[in-house]
C-alpha cells in the first residue's frame, strides 16, 4: 500500500514538473534534521575558510595552498561549497527516497549529481537576476530537461524572507530570461520541503526583507549526457567515494550512461574505484612497455 502511495505520488511531482517545471515536495526532512542540518551548515560557515568573495556571494571551502585570502566584501549570499566532503549526513541527501525518484522521473535513471551546496541568503540581500539554470548550454529553447535542482528549505521560506519566485511554465519557453523581466511567484513552504524544478524554468531567490537569514540546501542533477558543474570524480577523494552508498557512487560519475558512455576499458569506472592505479597502467608498466619506464619499475 505505502509502495503504491509513494509511486503515485512520484508521478505526481513529475507530471507538475512537465507542465509547470516546478513542483513541491512536502516533509523532505522532519524538523529534527533540518536541526541538524542548520546545526551543521553554520558550524562550516563558521569554520571554513572563504574562498571566494565577490559583492554577491561568499564560497565556503578548502582554500589551496598559497591561494591569497579573499577580501571579504557586502555580500548576499553564503555558500558552502561540495557538501559531500562535510560528512555523511550529507551523502543522503542525493539518494533521498522522495527526491531521487523525482530527478529520475524528469532526466531518466543514468542522471549525475551535478553539485550539492548550501545556499544561505542574508537578510537584506536582494533579488538574484530573473534565470534559468541551462542557461549555459547552446541549444534551442524548449528542450528536453537537461537539469533538475532540488532546494531544501532550512527555514520556512516566505514571499518576505526572499522565497524562490518562479515563472510557471516558463521551461517550455523559446526565450531565455530578458528584461523587463516578470516578477514571478513566490514559494512559500516550511522548512524541511524541497522546491524541485526543471533547470529549464524561469526564476530567482526574492529579496530577503526579514532580520533573518534564509538557509537552504542545493542538490542539483544533469543528464548522464552532460558535464557535471562541479567535477564530482576528482573533487571528492577516491578513499571517501569507496564508502559511499553504490547508488551515490552512480551519481557522482562512477556509473555509465546508456551502458557505454564514460567507460574505461568497457567497464564502469566504478570497477576502479578499489586501485589506486590504473590496473591497464600497471599492466603496460610491469611489461616495460610505457614510454619511459622500463620492466618491473
Ligand atoms: O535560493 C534560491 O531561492 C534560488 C537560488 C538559485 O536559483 C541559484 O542560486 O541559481
Amino acid at each position: 500500500m505505502r509502495t503504491a502511495e509513494r509511486v503515485t505520488d512520484t508521478e505526481r511531482h513529475v507530471a507538475e514538473i512537465t507542465e509547470r517545471g516546478y513542483t513541491v515536495v512536502h516533509g523532505v526532512l522532519a524538523q529534527e534534521e533540518v536541526e541538524e542540518f542548520l546545526g551543521d551548515t553554520q558550524r562550516l560557515q563558521r569554520e571554513l575558510p572563504t574562498v571566494i568573495a565577490n559583492s554577491t556571494t561568499v564560497v565556503k571551502g578548502f582554500r589551496r595552498k598559497g591561494q591569497a585570502v579573499p577580501e571579504v566584501v557586502d555580500h548576499d549570499w553564503v555558500r558552502i561549497d561540495n557538501l559531500l566532503l562535510h560528512g555523511e549526513r550529507y551523502e543522503r541527501l542525493p539518494v533521498h527516497p522522495r527526491l531521487l525518484p523525482v530527478v529520475e522521473g524528469v532526466l531518466g535513471r543514468d542522471c549525475l549529481l551535478s553539485w550539492c551546496m548550501t545556499s544561505n541568503q542574508l537578510p537584506g540581500a536582494v533579488a538574484q537576476r530573473m534565470h534559468c539554470d541551462d542557461e549555459m548550454y547552446p541549444l534551442p529553447r524548449p528542450h528536453q530537461p537537461l537539469l533538475c535542482n532540488a532546494l531544501i528549505a532550512l527555514c520556512d521560506f516566505t514571499d518576505e524572507n526572499g522565497g524562490t519566485r518562479v515563472v510557471p511554465g516558463s521551461h517550455r519557453w523559446r526565450e531565455m530570461p530578458a528584461a523587463p523581466y516578470p516578477d514571478g511567484e513566490p514559494i512559500e513552504m516550511p522548512a524541511g520541503s524541497a522546491l524541485v524544478w526543471n533547470g529549464a524554468l524561469w526564476h530567482t531567490a526574492g529579496a530577503n526583507r526579514s532580520s533573518q537569514e534564509r538557509p537552504a540546501l542545493t542538490v542539483n542533477f544533469c543528464a548522464g549526457f552532460l558535464r557535471q558543474q562541479v567535477n564530482q570524480q576528482l573533487s571528492i577523494p577516491r578513499a571517501l567515494v569507496r564508502r559511499f552508498h553504490p547508488r551515490l557512487q552512480e551519481l557522482i560519475g562512477y556509473g555509465l550512461f546508456a551502458k557505454k558512455m564514460g567507460r574505461i576499458d568497457w567497464r564502469p569506472p566504478g570497477a576502479y574505484l578499489d586501485s589506486e592505479e590504473h590496473p591497464f597502467l600497471e599492466m603496460l608498466r610491469a611489461s616495460g612497455r610505457l614510454p619511459g619506464t622500463a620492466a618491473g619499475e
